[in-house]
């Protein structure tokens, strides 16, 4: 089984305390940071803008990933990168030229990534594949944290993943949304290369980096007998 990344959601972290928490997580040796960027209009909850990550990306020196729950992302795309962020990623539901947009992540020198609902056929990201670097596979609806995943999808991780295989593609899968210790094993074990921790994993009461600790140790346990 290869090594997992992992992601922090940043709409889970102490706000009031956003410096210290990023420090924190960077120290403890987490691999990036993930902005959920809701509009709310493609999905009910308003989140960050441009400035907040600015602000998040010069307290540490984690890649900064932009998770975009917005309609018509194409028109955003340069602000993102200009903020900070390494990887961009959109999703398949919310840009009718979802290629042109990857396209264009890349030439800005970002990672391009494509998200995918739980309700949309993994279908639709067939003609796309070929142009990200990740997909994020939602675990959940998007909007909030704290829900609980959708059994969908551990059989969508892993026809994702044959897929991919088939295909011959290094594509990176990422899930989102409820990814305790349990989920995370199964997951990574299907096939999810990076995983979205959130409140179902570190940002829960204790310490910030006892938690992540202890989660990968509790993961690391788990993946032998999964
Ligand atoms: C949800 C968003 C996610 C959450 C994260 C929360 O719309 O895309 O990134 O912030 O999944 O994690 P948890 O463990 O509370 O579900
Ligand atoms: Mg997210």
């Amino acid at each position: 089984m290869s090594k997992v990344a992992f992601s922090a959601s940043v709409m889970c972290a102490n706000l009031a305390r956003l410096e210290e928490d990023l420090r924190t997580l960077e120290n403890a040796g987490c691999d990036e940071l993930h902005f959920d960027i809701m509009d709310g209009t493609f999905v009910p909850n308003i989140t960050f803008g441009f400035d907040f990550i600015k602000a998040a990306r010069d307290c540490c020196r984690l890649p900064c990933c932009a998770h975009l729950m917005i309609t018509r992302p194409e028109r955003y795309l340069e602000r993102f990168v200009e903020a900070g962020c390494a990887n961009v990623t959109i999703h398949v539901e919310s840009s009718i030229h979802a290629q042109r947009a990857l396209t264009q992540i890349r030439s800005l020198s970002a990672s391009p990534g494509i998200a995918i609902n739980p309700g949309t056929p993994l279908t639709k990201l067939d003609y796309l594949l070929d142009y990200a670097d990740r997909v994020l596979v939602m675990t959940v609806d998007p909007g909030y944290a704290g829900q609980k995943i959708l059994p969908s999808a551990f059989e969508r991780v892993r026809i994702l993943k044959t897929n991919l295989a088939y295909r011959e593609l290094r594509t990176r899968i990422e899930v989102d949304g409820n990814i305790d210790v349990e989920n995370a094993a199964l997951l990574s074990s299907l096939g999810a290369d990076i995983l979205v921790l959130g409140t179902s994993s570190i940002f829960r009461p204790g310490d910030l980096a006892e938690n992540f600790h202890g989660f990968k140790a509790a993961l690391a346990v788990k993946k032998q007998v999964v």
